[in-house]
């Protein structure tokens, strides 16, 4: 444990911001502009946005490497104009019919190709922003029956693409962010576990981290502190996508600790207790606008996930260590739970 507190750059991406669209019906706002959603980022006390490569250029597969750089380039004034980071980028491999199956795992070698040439246009389009890193949603790297693929192939063929990507650049690092399904019934990195033996496999594991999301560890039934930890024992904790899951059902990206602000409280105390931040690590926030909310408050989801941010950290640096201590030395847990629930309800102790 260091006893550096944390330090906190908060992030999130231009999805999050969304017009209500689900599976069931369309859309029920109108899109906003990137410029738009980039000053409200700003004024909301942001200080990076996160990418796919399709949200700083549209539809890279049909563009040439100078459209893309003039595309990227575009972005990126809008960023310095607003003061903002570019935190990430990351390959959209599962909208394009070459990824139906699979990208990197793909059953068709030719789509495997498309896979690794899109992700090396993210790589390009990630250094004209100047972003920090990669990141790797492995969203179809899996399978809907298990005869389909082979598990143990899979894993090789996501090793090699990585490697090759390492290549591509000596700079690049990658961060695999984790989930155990959805669109796929049953992903193959699934777990913290997973993205980080992922990582080991590679040709160079010290550029191969992890981005831990509360949902995703939440759907694997997990609990999100405990793979927050997990990373940070293995130094992989690079970044994280807090928000909120009421339990086993779709991935459902509510506001932080809008369910279970105690699980929200842990995930904070587990990373400012680990000096989190102090290595350049950001709190991304990957939260989806309600489908009721209207249009002209469609970012409150953003500003209330910031706020309940600040107020567990001030919650997490008020506990008293001592009592804390005391009741762990006595085995008293009953009592360390009384503490912990009056200090998080604000009830005298
Ligand atoms: C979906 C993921 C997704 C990723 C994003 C960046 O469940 O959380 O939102 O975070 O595509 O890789
Ligand atoms: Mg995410």
């Amino acid at each position: 444990m260091s006893d550096k507190q944390g330090v906190y750059r908060f992030s999130f991406g231009p999805w999050n911001i969304d017009e209500g669209a689900d599976p069931f019906g369309p859309p029920v706002r109108q899109p906003i502009a990137f410029a738009d959603k980039a000053r409200k980022a700003r004024e909301m006390g942001f200080h990076g946005l996160q990418f796919h490569d399709d949200d700083a250029v549209e539809d890279p597969d049909r563009k040439s490497a100078s459209q893309i750089e003039n595309e990227a380039t575009e972005v990126r004034k809008i960023l310095d104009q607003e003061g903002l980071v570019p935190e990430f980028v990351a390959p959209r491999l599962w909208f394009a019919p070459e990824t139906i199956d699979g990208a990197y795992t793909n059953n068709d070698p030719a789509c495997r190709q498309y896979a690794i040439d899109r992700s090396k246009k993210a790589v390009d389009i990630m250094r004209i922003l100047g972003a920090e890193y990669m990141v790797l949603w492995l969203a179809r790297e899996g399978t809907y029956i298990r005869e389909s693929k082979s598990p143990n192939e899979q894993i090789l063929l996501i090793r090699d693409a990585i490697n090759e990507l390492l290549d591509y650049d000596k700079d690049l690092r990658i961060l695999i962010e984790p989930k155990p399904n959805e669109p796929v019934d049953s992903a193959i990195v699934s777990t913290a576990g997973h993205a980080i033996a992922m990582g080991y496999m590679t040709k160079d594991p010290a550029r191969v981290g992890c981005l831990i999301e509360t949902a995703h560890s939440m759907l694997a039934g997990l609990d999100p502190s405990d793979d927050m930890g997990f990373a940070l024992a293995h130094e992989k904790l690079w970044s994280v996508h807090l928000n909120d899951q009421g339990g086993l059902k779709f991935d459902q990206d509510k506001s932080f600790g809008s369910y279970n602000l105690r699980h929200a409280f842990n995930q904070v105390r587990v990373l400012d207790e680990a000096g989190y931040g102090h290595n350049g690590e950001w709190v991304g926030l990957d939260v989806k606008t309600m489908r009721t909310q209207k249009q002209e408050v469609s970012w409150k989801h953003l500003s209330n996930s910031l706020k309940t941010f600040q107020f567990v950290l001030e919650k997490v640096r008020s506990l008293d260590k001592s009592i804390q201590r005391q009741l762990i030395q006595e085995r008293d847990y009953e009592e360390l739970d009384r503490y912990i629930l009056n200090h998080l309800m604000g009830v005298p102790y």
